[in-house]
């Protein structure tokens, strides 16, 4: 199966000044890293420039000089450029860093940045930027909507030159670590801990260090009874706890660069310490004493919930069972545990308010988790373009009562009292030949590593950035593109679920409209619409979720006249007449919003038609369907939720337009 480089694909760039610094390379380093970047560096001017780059034994008159150096402020993965006469240095602390610094240099080039000034230091301001992908041996990807997996297939793992390939795209942006399975462990993926996977995963780790990354894997918590034949796991038993303790000593005779491991236990039918009246902190802790002599560490999920929730229990609240399961163990976890929590509470919402554990757990290293895998944001048919949507999560401020307070400054330890430890993207690739199957879906992977890296950037420098190694760097291409992506997700808001209340969709594949379809199941995840009003009561009155975060926050969230419009329904029920802030009513809204999503993907199609000649036509044919399925979709979608709200509510809309 062929596959293409996606940002990488170092398009010819014409009329680029400084193309003549790309003549030759100079350093004294060796090694399997800096070999790689001395490849990545040939390959590119290649293609680039039509020319081959020569590697010299001395300093040479004119080109790029790979140094290391010793300078704290730059870690272990920051690098500068700068321009010295003829010369581009490119130093670092690490053969890491310099590797970085070689991509960077490559897109500067890539959009022809002049070099004549270049002053660059970068430090990445998060120590995890992770991605998480849900692959199954068996070549399935849970909210997979790329093809399959290019790790495994027919229950083997795969190392091949398309691996190679994702982990160079990975070092591109930054990228430092990857859980290549499903946190859903099922079946032989159990058996990852014994001999003959281990011995194959050795050689798919050593081909992630040599670019920077580090390997991690998901484990099933319950894999001392699976394979070990013990008859419980429960993590204060003595059994237990010595057959972890053998089994990783086994994990890293064989993978010694092996990060660790991350679990989803006690959630959606996944085994854990509940089971034994023990708490998560205790299954945590167990594993990550049994890891800990070798560096190992143990990320741990947040996302434990009950999701068989009675109707009538109206205290009962997907949104807060995270916090309320960890906030009291704050402090109880060892050093070696990280929780990754999933953003938003709830799950992967086009909109949800953050997750209230941020700004609250102080004692407790953590990340965030969040998804470029549009399970619920169109499934990489519709565009949506989620970077805007994380960047105003990461500026979001916590009001934890420190100086910096946003979520970016927690994930980035900058925030004193807290411990935050980096991001985490559950991954939308699989073996399509362009990744992330819809092409426009890879601005998603490539925004998410830049914003991981430096959370200052913009959504749409990194999208400019993204289209002119992409497709090109003529001035409509980049345009039009722009636009349509940061036109995405505000779009894809306005035709689906309205003003936060999430959900909405079709039960188990998540894609389309079907508005009482979780309503009405067990897996209670509801709206509460009836012939009143719509939305989830989480004041005082309801669940009591508004009051966990710190004020002022809690309070704004508590009274439905200070809740942002967009989070209302969220934690609120109010009647469809209730005025937002806006001054509509809230059926009109959302009959103005659905009509003009539905309209605004019309004119996505158009603008995309409008590159048919910039686009290569495999592209350009590939990416028109996805658009036309989109308008399908958003019509459907629009369709529904009018004609369910009309007949709901009994009210007409005060434009007239058809309402079915
Ligand atoms: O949103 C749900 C998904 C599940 C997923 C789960 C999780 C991996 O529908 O497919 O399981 O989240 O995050 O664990």
């Amino acid at each position: 199966m062929s596959w293409e480089q996606a940002w990488l694909a170092y398009h010819c760039v014409v009329n680029y000044e400084d193309a003549s610094y790309f003549e030759a390379i100079y350093t004294l380093e060796s090694g399997k890293i800096i070999d790689n970047a001395l490849e990545e560096l040939r390959l590119a001017t290649n293609k680039m420039f039509g020319k081959s780059i020569a590697i010299e034994r001395s300093m040479p008159q004119k080109g790029i000089c790979l140094m290391l150096i010793e300078e704290i402020s730059l870690n272990e993965a920051g690098y500068k450029i700068e321009r010295k006469n003829n010369l581009i240095f490119l130093s670092a602390n690490t053969q890491k860093g310099l590797l970085y610094a070689v991509f960077a240099l490559l897109r500067l080039a890539a959009c022809k940045v002049s070099l004549s000034d270049v002053h660059l230091v970068s430090v990445p301001d998060k120590e995890f930027r992770m991605l998480n992908h849900w692959d199954n041996m068996d070549g399935s990807i849970e909210r997979g909507y790329s093809g399959n997996s290019f790790f495994f297939k027919d229950q083997k793992i795969e190392v091949n030159e398309r691996t190679k390939d994702y982990a160079r795209l990975l070092a591109s942006i930054g990228i430092n670590a990857t859980v290549i399975n499903n946190v859903n462990v099922r079946a032989e993926a159990t058996d990852f801990i014994t001999e003959p996977y281990l011995k194959q995963l050795r050689v798919l780790s050593d081909l992630f260090e040599s670019y920077g990354v580090k390997l991690f894997l998901s484990l099933n918590y319950a894999a001392c009874i699976d394979i070990g034949g013990i008859t419980t796991a429960d993590p204060l038993d003595k059994t237990v706890i010595s057959w972890w303790e053998e089994r990783m000593e086994l994990v890293y005779q064989h993978i010694p660069t092996l990060g660790g491991f991350l679990v989803k236990a006690d959630s959606e039918g996944r085994p854990g310490p509940f089971t034994y009246k023990r708490n998560q902190a205790d299954g945590a802790n167990m594993l990550a004493r049994a890891i800990a002599p070798y560096q190992g560490i143990i990320i741990w999920r947040c996302f434990v919930y009950n999701c068989q929730q009675d109707w009538r229990d109206k205290k009962i609240d997907r949104a807060r069972a995270a916090y309320d399961y960890f906030y009291d163990l704050d402090g109880e976890f060892l050093e070696n545990v990280i929780l990754q929590i999933k953003n938003g509470p709830i799950d992967f919402q086009v909109r949800e308010p953050f997750m209230p554990l941020f700004g609250k757990l102080k004692k407790t290293n953590h990340m965030m988790e969040v998804q470029i895998a549009q399970e619920y944001t169109g499934q990489q048919i519709d565009l949506c373009y989620l970077i805007p949507w994380f960047k105003e999560l990461l500026t979001s401020r916590t009001y934890c009562g420190e100086d910096k307070d946003t979520i970016a400054d927690l994930l980035e330890g900058k925030c004193c009292n807290h411990k935050g430890r980096g991001i985490v993207a559950v991954a939308n690739t699989g073996n399509d030949e362009n990744w992330t199957g819809h092409d426009l879906a890879a601005a998603n992977f490539y925004g998410f590593g830049r914003m991981a890296w430096d959370s200052k950037l913009s959504p749409e420098e990194i999208v400019k950035e993204w289209i002119s190694q992409t497709f090109s760097d003529k001035r409509e291409v980049v345009m039009v593109l722009t636009k349509l992506l940061m036109m995405s997700w505000p779009v894809y808001e306005k035709y689906t679920a309205p003003l936060g209340v999430g959900f909405m969709v079709t039960p188990s594949n998540h894609y389309g409209p079907n508005i009482d379809g979780y309503e009405y199941s067990k897996w209670g995840t509801y709206h509460r619409a009836d012939h009143f009003g719509i939305g989830v009561d989480r004041s005082l009155k309801g669940t009591g979720y508004a009051s966990l975060y710190n004020p002022p926050l809690a309070m704004q969230y508590e009274y439905a006249d200070t809740c942002p419009d967009e989070l209302l329904l969220f934690f609120h029920h109010v009647d469809y007449n209730h005025i937002l802030h806006n001054g509509k009513t809230v059926l009109q809204h959302i009959y103005d919003t659905h009509f003009e999503g539905a309209k605004k993907v019309e004119e996505m199609l158009s603008m995309w038609e409008q590159l048919k000649e910039s686009i290569s036509p495999e592209k350009y044919e590939r990416t028109l369907i996805r658009f036309q399925q989109q308008r399908n979709n958003a019509k459907e979608w629009c369709d529904q939720i009018n004609s369910y709200f009309y007949r709901k509510s009994g009210i007409a809309d005060q434009h007239q337009r058809p309402i079915y």
